[in-house]
This record gives structure tokens, C-alpha cells and sequence, in this order.
């Protein structure tokens, strides 16, 4: 290990993040009684300009008065771009009481925009005496943003995890798909006319880079990376498929833009019986390795060793905070 050591943002169920318009409030209570573990209320691209500062009122309300039960609660504040977002975070943080956990920050272009937020946050915080820190949650959605990705993620204590925003991502890199996530037909491999087999047409992931960095980035600052939105709710498999490729890259949670997706991210990023099982065999099996001095033995025909217990202790963590 190296001698630095990240320093983990606090534990938080994070495997599904639910988007609700602050403009649409007979949504709140349904989204409060649903199964996701996180929600975000949207200042942002859900609302109308026109319905902007009343959103920012429905939205205070709703912290104030509703019962988030235990989960996660964020609101989504406007861009840096706007002039939008300086009355979101002054108008929420000082009237919205301490239940707010988060705020989700758009568009994050570079450290100084993480910056700015907490500069903002920590004058007050200090001056309306909140006693809970807000915790913060950026939207890698540009190319700005992405190339900056690893000094944003550091640009702040208060960050807490990296979130794939593919929508404005494709076109802020102007990607040519109008697909809110998932595949894209033209992105794919043909195998060679030459070849020995018949020629084969591969979907790829056109979104693959883009999550593996934000992993990286995330992970090296001790945040939680999140994928976002699946646009098309009609199709659960579809979004199950794109959930289950970012969970084995390291995402620990989705955005569900429908409640019928918040069950499919939460099956697909709760670890199964089958697997937690197996994890606790592993670790069981390096226990006894090590006891009798050896670092790499055989478990079910195939090697293990110490980065094995690391590996299993992931999943065996995951179960445990999920069963907690
Ligand atoms: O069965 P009921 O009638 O009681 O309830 C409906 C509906 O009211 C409810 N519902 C929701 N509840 C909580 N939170 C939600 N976000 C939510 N959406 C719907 O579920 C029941 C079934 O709803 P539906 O199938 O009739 O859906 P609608 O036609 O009402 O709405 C569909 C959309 C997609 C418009 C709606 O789900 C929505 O607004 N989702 C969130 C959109 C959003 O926040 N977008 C921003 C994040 S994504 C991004 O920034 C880039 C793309
Ligand atoms: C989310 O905000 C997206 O643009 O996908
Ligand atoms: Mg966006």
C-alpha cells in the first residue's frame, strides 16, 4: 500500500438514487415510501425555468415536513452557469432543516467550481448554526469535467461520490446518440471479412472509459462512484444489463428516473446469497492459509491469496451494510 491512504466519505446505502422534479410534488411523498436508498430533488434539467423558484419552495417544504425515513436525501441545485444556483444553495441551507444530507452538484467543469460550493456552504453553515455538514455529490456530465475528473474529486472534504451523467455527457462530447445510456447500435466491432469464422457484429460499450475513469477518480478519494440514468424505464433488462456493467467496474449504485427501476438497481447492486457465500469460503479458507503460514492457496481448483481477502471483503461489507 502506499503511504497515503484515502479517507472513506461516510458509509451511505447508495445503490439506487431516485430523481424527483421539485416541480412535480404529488411525487414526494410516493418517493418517500419507495424502496430507493438515496433521492435527489431536482432544482436542475426536471424543472422549467418558469417553475424554478417555486420548485426551490416545494423543495423546502418537502425536507421540512415530509418523512424521508432513512434514506439518503440531496437536492439537485442548478449550474454554476445560472444565476439560478446561488438562490438554490442560500435559499436551501438556510431554510431547509438538518434531515438534508446532500447537495448534488451538475456540471462540475473544475475543483474551483467544488470550491466555490463550499465556500458557500461553509458561510453558512456557520451563520445559520446548521449542525450537519452537508456532504456533496458531483455530476461528472462534460468533457470539462471529465478531463479535470481526479482534482475535482479531491477539491473538497465534503465530497462524497462521483456520478456518471451520460445524457449531458454525450453531448457535451457530442457523441451522436439522442439514447439517454445503455448501447448504441453504431458502436460495435465487425469481425475482419478475412477472418476463419463468419463475420460476427459486436455491441460495445460506448460508455466504458467513461465509467472506469470515474471509478478510478472516486475510488483514489475515497468517494462512492454512481452510474447514472437509464432512460428508456420501459426496458428492465436493459437497465439491469447497463447497472450490472457498472457494478463489476466498481459503481456502487444507479440513478432510477422511475420507481420501477429503483428494485432493479437495488437487486443488481446487493451482492447475492451465492456470492457473499463464497466471499466468506474465501476468507475462511485465507484465515486457515494463514494460520499455517502460506499466502496463496488453492480454493475450488483456483488460486487465492491475499488480495483475495481484500476482494471478499468488499462483497462481504456490502452484504453487511445492505442487512444492517
Ligand atoms: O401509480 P401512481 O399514479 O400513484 O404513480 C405514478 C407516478 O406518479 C409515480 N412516479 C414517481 N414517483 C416518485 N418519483 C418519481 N420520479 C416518479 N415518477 C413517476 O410512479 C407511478 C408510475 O408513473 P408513470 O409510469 O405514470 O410515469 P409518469 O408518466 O408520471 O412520469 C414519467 C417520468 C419519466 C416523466 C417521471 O418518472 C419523472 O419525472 N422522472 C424523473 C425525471 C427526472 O428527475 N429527470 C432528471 C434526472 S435525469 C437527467 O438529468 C438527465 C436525463
Ligand atoms: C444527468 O444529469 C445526465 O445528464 O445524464
Ligand atoms: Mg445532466
Amino acid at each position: 500500500m502506499s503511504f497515503t491512504t484515502p479517507t472513506p466519505a461516510p458509509a451511505r446505502l447508495n445503490r439506487s438514487e431516485l430523481a424527483v422534479p421539485g416541480s412535480r410534488i404529488e411525487l414526494f411523498e410516493k418517493a418517500a415510501k419507495s424502496k430507493a436508498d438515496a433521492i435527489f430533488l431536482d432544482l436542475e434539467d426536471a424543472v422549467a425555468p418558469s417553475d424554478k423558484e417555486q420548485a426551490r419552495k416545494n423543495i423546502i417544504a418537502a425536507i421540512n415536513d415530509i418523512d424521508w425515513g432513512n434514506k439518503v436525501l440531496s437536492v439537485r441545485i442548478n449550474g454554476l452557469d445560472t444565476h439560478y444556483m446561488y438562490r438554490d444553495v442560500v435559499d436551501v441551507l438556510e431554510q431547509a432543516g438538518d434531515r438534508l444530507d446532500l447537495i448534488m452538484i451538475p456540471k462540475v467543469g473544475t475543483a474551483a467550481d467544488v470550491y466555490a460550493l463550499d465556500m458557500m456552504a461553509t458561510q453558512i453553515e456557520a451563520a445559520k448554526g446548521r449542525k450537519k455538514r452537508i456532504g456533496f455529490e458531483l455530476i461528472i456530465e462534460t468533457a470539462l469535467g471529465m478531463q479535470n475528473i481526479h482534482e475535482v474529486a479531491a477539491a473538497s472534504p465534503r465530497n462524497e461520490s462521483l456520478h456518471f451523467g451520460v445524457a449531458d455527457y454525450a453531448a457535451s462530447t457530442k457523441a451522436m446518440t439522442t439514447g439517454i445510456g445503455g448501447p448504441n447500435p453504431h458502436y460495435g466491432v465487425l469481425t475482419d471479412k478475412d477472418g476463419d469464422t463468419p463475420r460476427d457484429y459486436h455491441w460495445g460499450d460506448m460508455w466504458h472509459y467513461a465509467i472506469a475513469r470515474m471509478v478510478v477518480a472516486a475510488r483514489a478519494n475515497g468517494l462512492r462512484p454512481i452510474d447514472g440514468p437509464f432512460g428508456d424505464f420501459s426496458d428492465p433488462d436493459g437497465y439491469r444489463a447497463q447497472a450490472a456493467r457498472a457494478m463489476v467496474l466498481g459503481c456502487e449504485g444507479k440513478w432510477a428516473i422511475h420507481p420501477s427501476q429503483i428494485t432493479l438497481a437495488n437487486e443488481v447492486y446487493s451482492p447475492s446469497d451465492a456470492e457473499v457465500t463464497k466471499a466468506k469460503r474465501i476468507l475462511e479458507a485465507m484465515a486457515k492459509a494463514q494460520a499455517e503460514g502460506a499466502g496463496a492457496v488453492a480454493l475450488d481448483g483456483r488460486l487465492i491469496d491475499i488480495a483475495s481477502i481484500k476482494q471478499a471483503e468488499v462483497m462481504v461489507r456490502q452484504a453487511d451494510v445492505i442487512a444492517a
